[in-house]
């Protein structure tokens, strides 16, 4: 479903056997060597969710490739699985992958309490669409305005297995995730409990 220009929602599209993958290598990413970590904002603020990156590392608000703010680590590869991943999901999306050549993952883990309040991404250096794979407990994601964090948004639930592709005009929209609902996941895809989102990036660094 197009929920916006550019942005589309593909309810189920990972298998899964798929899903199941995908969390046995995020709690592999999880160990280290930049190890998955609640992220300090320069303001002091400690983010709710739990990070860790693949290719490029997300030190509020800029890429590196060590993680100068948590331990110094070079940041683990982007695996060229994942970039093949993210071409899939932008061709069922858009019909065609454009050559989407993501560089880039940043993996958020929310418990039952966990929240992403409203923002924008805006530190990559390219248009390119940001996919976005959900794992794991079932979400309230609230797609916004580019204007303002504020209304209009549309809120949408994201179930275990669901796709979510923001390009275009879309993709400088402000979004976040105000409300987990913990215990919704099913056992099965090998989590006890919360949610893992993965998003894939062009960051347009080198
Ligand atoms: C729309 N993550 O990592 S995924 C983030 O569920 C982030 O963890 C949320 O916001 C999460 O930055 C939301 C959906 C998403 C991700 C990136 C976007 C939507 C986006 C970038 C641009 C526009
Ligand atoms: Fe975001």
């Amino acid at each position: 479903a197009e929920v916006a220009p550019g942005a589309v929602h593909v309810p189920g599209w990972l298998p899964l056997e798929r899903q199941r993958e995908l969390v046995a290598a995020c709690r592999d990413w999880a160990r280290g060597p930049v190890p998955l970590r609640h992220t300090v904002l320069p303001n002091g603020g400690v983010m709710s969710v739990r990070t860790v990156c693949l290719g490029w590392h997300w030190q509020p608000y800029r890429y590196t490739r060590t993680a100068d703010d948590v331990n110094g680590a070079r940041v683990a590869p982007f695996p060229d699985w994942l970039g093949d991943l993210g071409r899939a999901a932008v061709a069922e999306a858009y019909g065609d992958d454009g050559g989407y050549a993501p560089d880039a993952a940043l993996i958020n883990f929310y418990d039952g309490d966990s929240r992403m309040g409203m923002h924008q991404d805006r530190e990559e250096r390219s248009g390119a669409p940001v996919v976005s794979l959900s794992i794991g407990d079932t979400c309230v994601f609230r797609f916004g305005n580019t204007e303002s964090r504020g209304r209009p948004y549309t809120d949408v639930e994201l179930v275990s297995g669901d796709l979510f592709v923001f390009g275009g005009p879309s993709r400088f929209a402000h979004h976040g995730v105000p409300k987990v609902y913990a215990g919704t996941g099913d056992p099965a895809v090998g989590m006890r409990s919360g949610r893992l989102n993965i998003t894939l990036r062009e960051t347009g660094l080198r």
